[in-house]
């Protein structure tokens, strides 16, 4: 079911060795435009008749009353809210490390450059409906905003007709667990839009983060740069780099787990072990068999984003998942730590036979928000950085420009902006700023 790719004896450029799945959100920015200006120009009443179209359901108050979160949390599995907790517990431990201290740089005697970190103010979390709706995702969005001290958080999801026009149970008491009371039954590019441009009760937020269908992707794409966002999440992603000693039941296990999320999801392993590679087989085979969604993970299996890449060596497989820069990569090798030092592409890493990815999707502390795609060569996850800004704090007294007058002047001559340096010898003095020249 799973392909193999035989890299052995390709020493160049590891570059595009491995396949991967390909997502066409340029193509859905033109078909939600006008869903967007809808909701631009008609606001709640654009919402309303959007939410009818898409979801089913004409609802007369978007915004979900506080007292059907309070009822969903009182409704929740009592074993699903002790692992929220402990989920939220471990999360909030790793991300509140993650605040940062203002600096201040003295740069010459009177002049400093202090960063000052402020969280943005208000930021709009989307959460998928139906397959996708995890309640742990909310916690991965909500945990690093909130422990970077973001004031106004405000979570859309699409309602369900079934749930009386209201968002997932469990998305509503997770958000209670979390202490979200904003919370808004919207779906879709609509909702994207809606803390884009404000509507009715729900002001404009500054950022919105979440999953979505790739309509929320083409959104967030669209209204880029009228709300700040975060990456746009493509299919998940597992490697693993594994050699002889790593387990079979394990490994597979593990891509198994990536490809229950969706057709298009990549599950890559990474050997220098001919003989793992044929057992990793032949656990995929029994282990698929018996698992609950084995259609979609053998779809995402057998996709020509997957498969089982022979390499030469672990210094080749390390080159090879260095260029693919998985979203999750596992090493499970005779010296994981080893290996995992020399990594320098991924968006997390997971070392060694007990640190499986779904440990990181629910429970480990870190964020399961990670780049997508390749972009973890650029990218980093989701984490408390994500939510904050960095001010540039200047302050230099009279003294401390002097000392900068005449390179001001220089390079303003040098861009031919002579105004930019009348603006600094004003000050100083023409006379003191080409005198610090000589
Ligand atoms: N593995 C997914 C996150 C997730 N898994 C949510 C389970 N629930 C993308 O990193
Ligand atoms: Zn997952």
């Amino acid at each position: 079911m799973i392909s193999r790719i035989d890299l052995r004896g390709t020493p160049g450029d590891p570059r595009g060795l491995l396949p991967r799945a390909e997502m066409d959100v340029e193509a859905a920015v033109d078909r939600v435009r006008p869903i967007c200006d809808d909701v631009r120009t008609r606001g709640v009443e654009a919402l309303v008749d959007l939410t009818e179209r898409f979801d089913g359901v004409r609802l007369t108050d978007l915004r979900v009353p506080k007292t059907a979160l309070d009822a969903a949390l009182a409704e929740l599995d009592p074993d699903v809210r002790a692992a929220l907790e402990e989920s939220i517990r471990r999360a909030r431990l790793v991300h509140r490390d993650q605040r940062r201290t203002d600096v201040t740089t003295h740069v010459v005697p009177g002049g400093t450059v202090t960063e000052r970190w402020l969280p943005v103010e208000r930021v709009g979390l989307y959460v998928p409906g139906g397959r996708a709706a995890y309640p742990s995702s909310v916690v991965m969005n909500v945990v690093p905003a909130q422990e970077a001290g973001v004031s106004s958080l405000a979570v859309a999801s699409p309602p369900h007709a079934e749930t009386g026009g209201m968002p997932h149970p469990t998305t509503l008491a997770v958000c209670a667990l979390l202490g979200v009371e904003e919370v808004y039954s919207v779906g879709g590019a609509q909702a994207v839009a809606m803390f884009a441009y404000g509507a009715g009760a729900c002001a404009p937020a500054d950022m919105v983060t979440g999953p979505g269908n790739l309509w929320v992707a083409a959104a967030k794409r669209l209204l880029k740069g009228v709300i700040g966002i975060d990456s746009e999440a493509g299919p998940t992603e597992i490697a693993v780099l594994a050699d002889h000693t790593a387990d079979p039941g394990y490994v597979a296990a593990d891509l198994i787990s990536q490809a229950e999320h969706d057709v298009v999801a990549a599950s890559v392993l990474v050997t220098d072990s001919a003989e793992l590679a044929g057992k990793v087989e032949t656990e995929l085979a029994t282990q698929v068999a018996t698992t609950k969604h084995r259609e979609r993970v053998t779809e995402a299996l057998s996709g020509r984003q997957s498969g089982i890449a022979l390499v030469d060596d672990i210094d080749h497989g390390l080159a090879v998942v260095n260029a693919y820069a998985a979203e999750h990569l596992e090493i499970m090798t005779s010296d994981p730590h080893a290996v995992a030092s020399r990594v320098r592409n991924a968006g997390a890493i997971f070392v060694g036979p007990y640190a499986p990815v779904s440990l990181g999707d629910y429970c480990a502390g870190s964020n399961h928000v990670l780049p997508t795609g390749g972009c973890a060569c650029h990218s980093s996850g989701l984490s408390v950085q994500s939510f904050l800004r960095g001010i540039h704090v200047v302050d230099y007294d009279r003294s401390a420009l002097a000392t900068a007058a005449p390179h001001v002047l220089a390079l303003a001559r040098a861009e031919d902006l002579p105004a930019h340096g009348d603006a600094v010898a004003l000050r100083v003095g023409q006379h003191a700023a080409d005198q610090q020249e000589d």
